[in-house]
């Protein structure tokens, strides 16, 4: 605990190793290395290569597979490294290097800016909110949003979903009670709390924490299900949404934020597939969308605000994003990736 909240006390460093890593990117291209060369050497390092964990990662920092205490020196270490073998042009020794490591997700916070494909600016440039609709149509949902970079808020978007009623931390503690320690086996992203996994997230916020009562810590944190029986619990209270094409294939991944009033999820970006839906079933969340280096200067960054009942869709992949909740209910959100 002491070195996850030391963890979290250096994200100005982490952003300024980042920053730093990001032109070490940017040399070792220029250097002749090509993106692929650059995502082989990483991603040979991880244990799981070839499982397809690296693609079911979503968010590299607070992933379920961190390991707090080695990540401060991993940090320091690896921007140490990485310097040295940019100095003497020696990619093995990165290799070597994150081959040892013990740290990997922490690790694939940074190795996903460094081998993160450049984007195409022109899908932000100009942008400065998100667009709004309402009664989103599936042709201009396809149209205009669906892969083109451009995130999207639908006011009111949730129709009849008992959900809105029924979602609650109480609800999630119950439902997670029947699985045991196998609803674990997923992600789990610890973000504003001091657990590492979900049933100890969900056992162990008192109703008091849970209920914001007055000089109760905030908490916040996600999760992705992959237990198939809470999948079809779950799925029993909301549906798809209805602007999604109707061939759209239901992914059987559901992800999962709630916290109470306060900061939510930090900056980051994701390594999912695609773009993804997340409906506000309960509380008001405020999104911020922060575009990737390589695009700041022709895009902006800016806020917008999802209100209980609407659905908003973005590509995380290609947005930094982070999010806050405001005074009020506590936030809970449910989606996932568009197929
Ligand atoms: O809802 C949140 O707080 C963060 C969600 C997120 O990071 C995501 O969907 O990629
Ligand atoms: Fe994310």
């Amino acid at each position: 605990m002491e070195a996850a909240s030391t963890c979290g006390k250096r994200l100005e460093q982490v952003k300024k190793l980042t920053d730093q890593l990001i032109a070490l990117r940017k040399s070792a291209l220029k250097g002749g290395m090509n993106h692929e060369q650059l995502r082989e050497t990483l991603e040979e390092s991880s244990p799981a290569s070839g499982t397809g964990t690296f693609a079911v990662l979503r968010h590299g920092f607070v992933g379920r597979r961190t390991n707090p205490s080695h990540c401060v020196h991993l940090i320091v270490a690896l921007g140490g490294v990485l310097s040295v073998a940019l100095l003497v042009g020696n990619y093995e020794l990165v290799r070597d290097y994150i081959r040892r490591t013990p740290c990997l997700v922490d690790f694939g916070y940074f190795s996903d800016e460094i081998v993160r494909p450049l984007l195409d600016c022109e899908m932000c440039r100009k942008l400065n909110a998100v667009a709004i609709e309402r009664n989103l149509s599936q042709e201009t949902f396809a149209e205009k949003y669906a892969y083109s970079g451009i995130p999207v808020l639908v006011k009111e978007g949730i129709v009849n979903w008992s959900a809105m009623s029924v979602f609650s931390f109480k609800y999630f503690q119950g439902l997670y009670t029947l699985t045991g320690r196998r609803a674990n086996l997923c992600q789990f992203f610890a973000y504003n709390t001091e657990f590492t996994t979900l049933t100890d997230a969900l056992n162990g916020i008192s109703d008091e924490r849970a209920s914001c009562q007055p000089g109760e810590k905030p908490w916040y944190f996600g999760w992705s299900n992959c237990h198939s029986g809470v999948e079809k619990q779950l799925r029993k209270h909301f549906q798809l949404p209805d602007f999604l094409p109707a061939n759209t294939e239901d992914t059987p991944m559901d992800w999962i934020f709630m916290g109470s009033p306060g900061p939510g999820a930090p900056l980051h970006i994701d390594t999912v597939e695609r773009p993804s839906w997340q409906a506000q079933v309960s509380g008001r969340k405020t999104w911020q969308l922060v575009p990737s280096p390589e695009c700041e200067a022709v895009c902006h960054s800016f806020n917008f605000t999802v209100e209980k009942g609407d659905i908003m869709f973005v590509d995380t992949n290609a947005w930094y994003h982070s999010t806050f909740v405001h005074p009020g209910e506590i936030s809970i959100a449910i989606g996932s990736e568009i197929v």
